[in-house]
């Protein structure tokens, strides 16, 4: 049997790797982006200690699949409270959302009853958090549970820029929707009286912003245990850099990772998607990999 204690050789070879290397004088404050912005985030309007909530909502009422409410406790079972720990952050732990299953439905929106009480709940979570200068991280379960979190959002900070990435839209509003599915929907129920802004913080370096990250904008290569997966999303290094980007703004105050749905893959897939969401949540948490 081969042991890699003390006596390994010097070389090519495993454990040595680190001897290999040149000493480096590029430390992580110099890094700057191609607008000379420095590529640490600065996380400048929460407070201190730097505190993230996690809240798990597990909603499956917004979309037809059974499945997606075991996403919350895949993430956080894989170790995400620890990962955001070892980033720095200060991590509280909420228990998982209660929702109703059962309610009525209004013409157009399935299951709306369910989707907007338990939409209710999130926000008031995520109003109490936010307004303490935390960042509010909520796990789906599908998207319909961003109807909440913006409307939690919102109300801390009604100059929210909001950055939505997504394979689709979800514009919809039950006049509107073929399949009156309401993941398909928060944006749609929220547009009335916000504006569509191509550069979020150049009127405004301070503006606060929220990312609602849907799992299905990655590429199926990368993430395939989702509902609504699209081919042609994102690479693995595109699904990082929107989030490492959205991170050193400094400006994010809240954040939403959805519709990872570990019914609908085989145990690498899940694995695989697992991964990718755990990743792209470091990532705009601070990780830097891009
Ligand atoms: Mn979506």
């Amino acid at each position: 049997m081969r042991s890699f204690g003390t006596e390994q050789q010097s070389g090519a070879g495993i454990g040595n790797v680190q001897s290999q290397m040149l000493p480096s004088t590029f430390t992580d404050s110099q890094r700057k982006d191609e607008d000379g912005q420095p590529l640490t985030p600065a996380w400048k309007l929460l407070k201190s200690p730097r505190t993230a909530t996690i809240i798990p909502a597990p909603m499956t009422f917004g979309q037809p699949f059974t499945g997606v409410d075991l996403g919350p406790s895949s993430m956080i079972e894989e170790g995400l409270p620890s990962q955001l720990s070892q980033l720095g952050w200060r991590i509280e732990n909420n228990p998982e959302v209660d929702f109703a299953t059962e309610g009525r439905e209004a013409p157009g929106a399935r299951n709306s009853e369910i989707v907007g009480s338990g939409a209710f709940k999130i926000a008031e979570l995520v109003r109490a958090n936010a307004g303490e200068g935390k960042l509010p991280l909520t796990l789906g379960g599908d998207h319909s549970i961003s109807i909440g979190t913006l409307a939690g959002m919102l109300s801390n900070y009604p100059d929210l820029g909001v950055i939505w990435v997504d394979a689709h839209a979800d514009l919809n509003t039950p006049e509107i929707s073929g399949s009156g599915n309401m993941h398909g929907m928060p944006v749609g129920l929220c547009m009335e009286g916000m504006v569509e802004d191509e550069h979020l913080t150049e009127s405004n370096p301070s503006r606060p912003i929220h990312l609602s990250y849907d799992i299905d904008a990655i590429d199926p290569a990368s993430a395939p245990a989702t509902g609504t997966a699209v081919r042609g999303g994102l690479t693995y290094r595109e699904a990082h850099y929107v989030a490492e980007r959205t991170a050193n703004s400094g400006n994010l105050v809240g954040a939403d990772i959805v519709e990872l749905n570990p019914s609908l893959s085989d145990d690498k897939g899940v694995a695989e998607t697992t991964q990718m969401g755990l990743a792209v949540v470091r990532s705009f948490m601070g990780e830097s990999i891009i």
